[in-house]
């Protein structure tokens, strides 16, 4: 392709609303426009990328056995009132009516066409399993859309939906489509993890997520150096070991004045007491229900945890004024001794020890020797708090690392939920009619080129693993207007088409300093410098763009040498 005939407008600046690397690059290298707030144009070196990123999802997909189709993006609001989910979801949810006055949404995914689909076409246990998924635009009026394609409104998404008459024909699907994900992300070039991760409230009992790890990532995810556990810090469970007894008696709780030491910090200090003999108690709303969580001082408790503990669809942290009134003390002095909340939970941690220090109800008072058991009647002990670095693997008890990561994939065990929801059944061996088992499978594939640039990247610009480049080589002619260089260039350009290397060719009339600059910044794996000098010598640059290295090559060699090379630069990515 030539540059001078295609479509390119690099920028020198990062615009300013850009504020992560992946959206200022993308607008620089030309990849992407902004419509309007969190919707994008694909310009074509980006959409080019999109197309490589899903030509390797779909041969994955396919080798797996799953089948493409494409489903419309506007939906019937009748599905999602027949799933229940028309009225869980709020402003995310774009809704609109049609001429009819009938009731529409655009689709930000399609557990419910997908079933209303097999359920009309489905009948028997012969016809399953069945493993179905598109490439595809999706809608999510997200609140504050940021960060270019990293979190868009408008967004494509590969969404595959498995269909299965018993678990262990459903396990097997999931299984199957954890082995493609496994290889779709190891054959673009990424570094990434699969981690356990929370269901959230999609429903089902199982998930996994795919992190592509980079610093810049929003999600934490606890991964063992040892084993190979994994887990996005929601989920990551806690584990003990085993500890005989009770713990021992202390004297009796004692009130003790702490004026106006709110924090754990304060009233350590004021106290003398190390923050892990402080017990925090956090005050929560869940699904309108007053409760109480109790944690170690030292401690972060898992809101996802305790949000699955309670089964609540909405849990927030008290306001001022409902501290207030269930504990009768102003925030920071709420402890469990006479408290008047629903339930009281308790962190697993808390059972080992006593003598702990506790907030009185009271302002300005804590009080002294709390013993859990004695001084409070709590729901039960669970695993509520944040795992740490100190904390073992709880699956071999070796070393945890909390690293960033950024999620581009998410496969769940579905059950029945949406299948006994839209009475998708099929009938077995016996006639028996039975729900479908569902398993559903998402990649965000625009979010896959965001997280990529995230991870791959460095202050000229983008480094492109070679899966993902818009093109396998940039050619560079330095000063065009030389006819030897022109002449060689174009041969070159010739020979690597015919040999099946997709090739852009910067044939612009600009001075090398620009063209060096906009190289480095779109990020092809290889640069080809044809220049005035180098041409009388009779070689050519081949510069690899991950490390810099810049190798001198005959004329006459080309081809081989510029293979070579690029073998080199592939084995580099692992592909
Ligand atoms: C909605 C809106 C936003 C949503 C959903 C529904 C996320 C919703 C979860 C999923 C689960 C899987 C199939 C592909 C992989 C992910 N955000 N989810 O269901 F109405 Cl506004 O989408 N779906």
């Amino acid at each position: 392709m030539l540059w001078s005939k295609y479509y390119i407008p690099t920028l020198k600046e990062d615009p300013a609303e850009a504020e992560i690397i992946s959206h200022k690059l993308l607008l620089r290298a030309g990849m992407i426009r902004k419509l309007t707030s969190g919707i994008y144009i694909y310009l074509p070196l980006g959409w080019k990328a999109l197309q490589k990123i899903s030509d390797i999802i779909r041969q994955e997909m396919d080798r797996f056995g799953a089948i493409e189709i494409s489903m419309p993006a506007v939906q019937p609001g009748d599905l999602w009132k027949e799933s229940g989910r028309w009225e869980v979801y709020g402003k995310e949810l774009l809704r609109f009516k049609d001429r009819h006055g009938r009731d529409y949404c655009f689709g930000p995914t399609h557990e419910e066409v997908i079933t209303d689909l097999v359920r009309g076409e489905i009948k028997s246990y012969r016809q399953l399993p069945v493993n179905l998924y598109q490439i595809q635009t999706k809608f999510r009026d997200e609140i504050r859309p940021r960060f270019g394609l990293m979190r868009g409104r408008e967004f494509i998404m590969k969404d595959a939906y498995s269909f299965d008459r018993d678990d262990q024909g459903a396990n097997k699907s999931y299984e199957d489509m954890y082995a493609a994900y496994m290889s779709i992300f190891k054959r673009l070039g990424l570094k990434f993890r699969a981690v356990e991760a929370d269901s959230g409230p999609i429903g089902g009992s199982f998930s996994h997520e795919f992190m592509v790890l980079a610093d810049t990532g929003e999600d934490t995810i606890a991964v063992c150096t040892k084993c190979d556990f994994a887990a996005n810090l929601e989920k990551a469970e806690v584990k003990y070991a085993e500890k005989e007894g009770s713990p021992a008696e202390c004297p009796a709780l004692e009130k003790v004045s702490t004026p106006g030491k709110h924090s754990v910090e304060e009233v350590a200090d004021f106290l003398g007491v190390p923050k892990e003999k402080i017990v925090k108690t956090l005050l929560y709303e869940a699904d309108g229900r007053p409760v109480a969580v109790l944690v170690r001082g030292d401690r972060e408790l898992n809101e996802v945890k305790l949000k699955n503990l309670l089964g609540a669809l909405d849990l927030r942290l008290a306001s001022f004024d409902q501290v207030q009134k269930w504990s009768n003390a102003p925030v920071g002095f709420a402890g469990p001794v006479g408290l008047n909340v629903e339930a009281i939970y308790a962190d697993q941690e808390l059972m080992f020890d006593t003598d702990y220090v506790v907030g009185a109800n009271e302002a300005d008072a804590h009080y002294l020797h709390f013993h859990l058991q004695r001084d409070a009647q709590i729901e039960g002990f669970f695993d509520l708090r944040q795992i740490t670095e100190s904390d073992p693997c709880p699956r071999c008890g070796g070393p945890i690392e909390l690293t960033k990561g950024i999620e581009v994939g998410h496969i769940f065990k579905l059950g029945t939920k949406y299948s006994e929801a839209l009475k998708a059944t099929f009938l077995d061996e016996n006639g028996k009619e039975k729900p479908m088992i569902m398993g559903c499978y998402g990649i965000g594939v625009s979010r896959v080129l965001a997280a990529c640039i995230e991870q791959n990247h460095d202050e000229n610009g983008i480094i492109f693993p070679p899966p993902i480049a818009p093109y396998d080589a940039l050619l560079l002619a330095l000063n065009p207007k030389d006819s030897t260089v022109k002449e060689k260039a174009n041969e070159i350009y010739e020979a690597l088409s015919a040999q099946g290397i997709d090739c852009l060719f910067d044939d612009r009339d600009e001075r090398p300093g620009v063209k060096f600059k906009d190289a480095d910044l779109i990020g092809l794996p290889l640069q080809i410098i044809v220049g005035a000098k180098g041409v009388k010598k009779g070689v050519v640059e081949i510069k690899i763009r991950h490390s810099g290295e810049r190798i001198e090559v005959g004329l006459d060699e080309i081809i081989p040498r510029f293979k070579e090379v690029q073998k080199k630069v592939w084995a580099h990515y692992g592909v």
